[in-house]
């Protein structure tokens, strides 16, 4: 095992940890307030490379290994996970692309990140979320042309509101099931294919989550990926990929609620002394300090796995699922230590707290990544 950082992902690290600094942390109070992203972000975010950091060298990307969009997703999670999770969104579209695509559907779809849109993956459904082959948008062959014709509903989908482009699951058989879900790629501004409610939700406020509205959207056949009844192994396939990286997006908020309370245990005087010097506070520290620097050892573990072509799933979901419930372990004790400072919005944490919670709930609840993580010890 070898994932030590090289020079060239800490520089780019240290790049994007001024640029949030700078950019993401003065106005993430703002943005949840307002409950979008602030104005000309994602352009800035896009200059830096940010938003299409996913993208391969053969398509004009970057092209870096997943131990640093670990990374950069940590930075960005510090930062605000609203903003991280709308920008890892558009990884999570791609990945079905870069797994199943043609390359001319490869280079359709870099092209528009490339060019600073966002994308969206598409198949949680009103009735479909944990359960993901009961996917109930239907997509119907046209025997004349080959085309396809797609009827039905998506809900909370990041960057539904705004997208460029979307991976869309719909289900090519009559009866449903995992064996008739098939992904597509749609372009915005297709016709029939429309937004709709945007959710006002608990945390991630700056990230937008809408629902998508499908009324006989005809797609050519061209914008198949894969084949039909293939789309259950492509999600699956790309949600293992992207799991680490809400990991990553977890392990930043967990360390920048921390280093928030401590800064706040040394200044905060009670009983003539900073609370930093009761054992008790100092336990809280410490666990916390145990917790955040093993969820990034899982997540880089995960990473370097995924890069090194080895069969990563198990690990993928440890990640997640032990990184996501640290985050929210760590932000609860964080506002602890802070006490009634904590819980005020005058402070970071309470915010990071809310961030934290969806960590636990989406890609995967953590119910199912246990399960996952079961099967894969178990047979
Ligand atoms: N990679 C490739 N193929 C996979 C796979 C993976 N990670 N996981 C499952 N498959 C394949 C299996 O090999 C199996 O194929 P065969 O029938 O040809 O053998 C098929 O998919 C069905 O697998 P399984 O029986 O394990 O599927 P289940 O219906 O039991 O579902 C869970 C498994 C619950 C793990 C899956 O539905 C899941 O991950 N759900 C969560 C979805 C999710 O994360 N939703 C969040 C919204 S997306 S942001």
């Amino acid at each position: 095992m070898d994932f030590a950082i090289t020079e060239e992902t800490l520089e780019l690290q240290q790049m994007v940890r001024e640029f949030v600094e700078k950019e993401i942390t003065p106005y993430a109070a703002e943005m949840d307030k307002e409950n979008h992203m602030r104005e000309g972000l994602v352009e800035q975010a896009f200059e830096m490379g940010l938003t299409n950091i996913m993208v391969p060298e053969e398509y004009d990307g970057m092209g870096v290994d997943s131990l640093t969009i670990a990374a950069i997703y940590e930075e960005l999670g510090k930062g605000c996970a609203g903003v991280a999770t709308s920008f890892a969104a558009n990884s999570l579209a791609t990945l079905p692309v870069l797994i199943a695509g043609t390359d001319e559907q490869k280079r359709q779809y870099c092209d528009v990140l490339n060019n600073g849109g966002l994308a969206a993956f598409a198949l949680t459904e009103p009735g479909a979320g944990s359960d993901a082959g009961s996917v109930a948008t239907r997509a119907v062959k046209n025997k004349e042309d080959g085309t396809y014709t797609l009827n039905g509903s998506k809900m909370f989908i990041t960057n539904g509101g705004e997208a460029e482009i979307f991976t869309v699951f719909a289900n090519t058989r009559k009866t449903g099931g995992i064996r008739g879900l098939t992904a597509f790629i749609i372009p915005k501004g297709t016709p029939g294919f429309r937004v709709g409610k945007k959710e006002d939700k608990m945390g991630i406020r700056p990230s937008n989550t809408c629902e998508l509205i499908l009324e006989d959207v005809v797609v050519p056949e061209s914008a198949r990926l894969g084949r039909e009844g293939e789309g259950f192994r492509i999600a699956m396939k790309t949600l293992d990929s992207a799991r680490p990286f809400v990991g990553s997006i977890s392990v930043g908020i967990a360390q920048a609620a921390m280093d928030c309370c401590i800064k706040y245990a040394k200044e905060r005087r009670q009983f003539g002394q900073p609370i930093a010097s009761f054992q008790l506070v100092q336990q809280m520290i410490a666990d916390m300090g145990i917790k955040v620097e093993t969820a990034r050892l899982m997540v880089q573990k995960a990473c370097w796995m995924r890069d090194q072509g080895m069969d990563f799933a198990k690990e993928a979901a440890m990640a997640k699922c032990y990184a996501s419930d640290v985050a929210m372990q760590v932000t609860t004790d964080a506002i602890q230590v802070m006490g009634g400072y904590g819980y005020s919005k005058e402070y970071p944490v309470e915010k990071m707290m809310r961030d934290a919670k969806i960590m636990q709930i989406y890609e995967g609840t953590n119910q199912i990544q246990r399960l996952v993580i079961a099967n894969k010890m178990l047979y």
